[in-house]
């Protein structure tokens, strides 16, 4: 590590989830003295105060000391924590740098190259798709960031992988300004995470950070059907391969054979994708598009036809338009993942079945009035609930089978189970968080999956 890398003072780390321990854990293994802070008092946040201690940092658990922050040499910021917040606005005032934990595992990453992801929508099937297809060409590849594994934890691994497919969040391409990813690839943009940002601008002022450190030597794959996204890579240095599921391009959809083409060739029919939505097409388009500009040696033909066999095995990712059985002759359709209203619109957009459609949780700013199109089509009952509920009444009550709820999931479940019959679908796509009733939406999920297949 240079001199520029360490700095003297102490490094303050806010945040004791998943990414601000994981790179506390890394500037300890580097040298640095470490301050951790969280304002949670969970016992996910005690057991990394404890692990954190062990190794040698400072640690303050349910409240940050903010002089010992102004202090600091250098803040590392979770994610997850709002820039308006004490602890970020006391380091903004004292001019203290302000990285993300991304920042500082790329600074320890420097031979591994980096495929990374991001758009409103889209972003974790197709990191998760691209990590797969690597690993089926027989590359050391991890996939990471915003999908679940921060990159610090890669960073501290003994061995550093070949490749990196590294999924990221607004909120981290907010505080990476070193980010010089061998690929960028933008799956789409849609509003999202107004509850954070002040204006839909705002949030994709960060999207754009993508591209902040463009070369000539850089590639990006965009959704030829998105025009934002494209206007958004504007002028960007470097080289563009685009893919689509309406239009001839570097890797498209070809709807009159069915047939999905990579650069000329067939791939493979859409039919053998084992994925829900034509979205998920796109995301398998962006992934082998984008692996496939990665490196001459996964374009050849042989190369394809791994790909090929690779997307054949890939299975739905947990909470994502997820059928999770059928129960009395009852599809049950996870898809908490879906937090905004553009990602829900995807997936009643996507319904063949009668669906049942339960929408809800914490109300994130956007207006539901968008699905009201797609819902006519397919949707036979909405059940809202949760915080949203009258705010999805207010913009759609009166446009489709409606009922209101509270917060007990188990009744909502409950209805949705009276309200469908043999050949409908249950979905799960709440277009909101879940904090006002779960932890995450992992856990709203799980608890989908848990009461869907319970005996009646
Ligand atoms: N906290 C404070 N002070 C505050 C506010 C919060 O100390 O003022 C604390 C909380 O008590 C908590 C910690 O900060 O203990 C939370 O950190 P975090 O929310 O950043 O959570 P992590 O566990 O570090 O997980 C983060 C990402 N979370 C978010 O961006 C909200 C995870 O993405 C990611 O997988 C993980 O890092 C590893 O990279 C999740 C997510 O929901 C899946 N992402 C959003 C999305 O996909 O829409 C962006």
């Amino acid at each position: 590590m240079t001199g520029a890398d360490q700095p003297a003072g102490e490094v303050a780390v806010l945040g004791m989830g998943k990414s601000g321990t994981a790179a506390a854990k890394l500037l300890l293994a580097r040298g640095s003295r470490v301050y951790a802070s969280d304002a949670g008092i969970s016992p996910t946040v005690h057991a990394n105060a404890d692990a954190l201690r062990l190794l040698g940092a400072s640690v303050d658990v349910g409240s940050h000391d903010l002089e010992r922050i102004r202090r600091a040499s250098r803040v590392v910021v979770s994610p997850g924590i709002d820039p308006h917040n004490p602890p970020v606005a006391a380091a903004h005032q004292a001019n203290v740098p302000l990285v993300s934990e991304i920042e500082i595992a790329l600074a320890a990453l420097t031979r591994s190259r980096v495929i990374a992801v991001t758009g409103t929508n889209g972003k974790t099937t197709t990191t998760a798709l691209i990590g797969h297809l690597l690993r089926a060409l027989g590359v050391d590849a991890v996939d990471a960031g915003n999908i679940g594994t921060p990159l610090s934890v890669i960073a501290l691994s003994d061995q550093h992988p070949e490749w990196i497919a590294l999924e990221m969040s607004s909120f981290q391409l907010h505080d990476t300004p070193s980010l010089t990813p061998d690929v960028g690839v933008l799956t789409n943009l849609s509003p999202d995470h107004l509850d954070r940002y002040s204006t839909t601008e705002e949030y994709y002022a960060d999207k754009a950070r993508l591209f902040s450190n463009a070369s000539s030597s850089s590639k990006w794959v965009l959704n030829a059907d998105d025009q934002l996204v494209n206007d958004m890579a504007g002028h960007a240095a470097g080289e563009r391969f685009r893919f689509s599921t309406r239009i001839r391009s570097d890797a498209w959809l070809d709807s009159t054979t069915g047939t999905m083409i990579l650069r000329g060739d067939s791939l493979m029919p859409r039919s053998e994708l084992r994925l829900l939505g034509d979205h998920n097409v796109a995301n398998a388009l962006a992934a082998s598009l984008a692996v496939s500009i990665a490196d001459d040696r996964f374009a050849t033909t042989e190369s394809l036809e791994v790909m090929a066999n690779a997307l054949r095995g890939f299975h739905s990712l947990a909470h994502r338009l997820e059928i999770v059985g059928e129960v009395d002759g009852v599809q049950w359709i996870n898809d908490s993942k879906a937090t905004n209203v553009s990602s829900t619109l995807v997936a009643v957009s996507g319904m063949k079945r009668p669906t049942v459609l339960l929408l809800g949780g914490r109300h994130k700013g956007e207006a539901y009035t968008a699905l009201a199109p797609a819902i006519a089509k397919t949707v036979k009952k909405v059940i809202a609930y949760g915080e949203a509920a009258s705010e999805v009444e207010k913009d759609i009550g009166k446009l489709v089978n409606f009922e209101k709820l509270g917060s007990n999931f188990e009744e909502v479940m409950e209805r949705a189970r009276q309200s469908a019959g043999p050949g409908d679908a249950i979905l799960l796509s709440p277009a909101c968080s879940s904090f006002d009733m779960f932890r995450n939406y992992e856990e709203r999920g799980a608890a989908f999956r848990r009461l869907a297949l319970q005996k009646s």
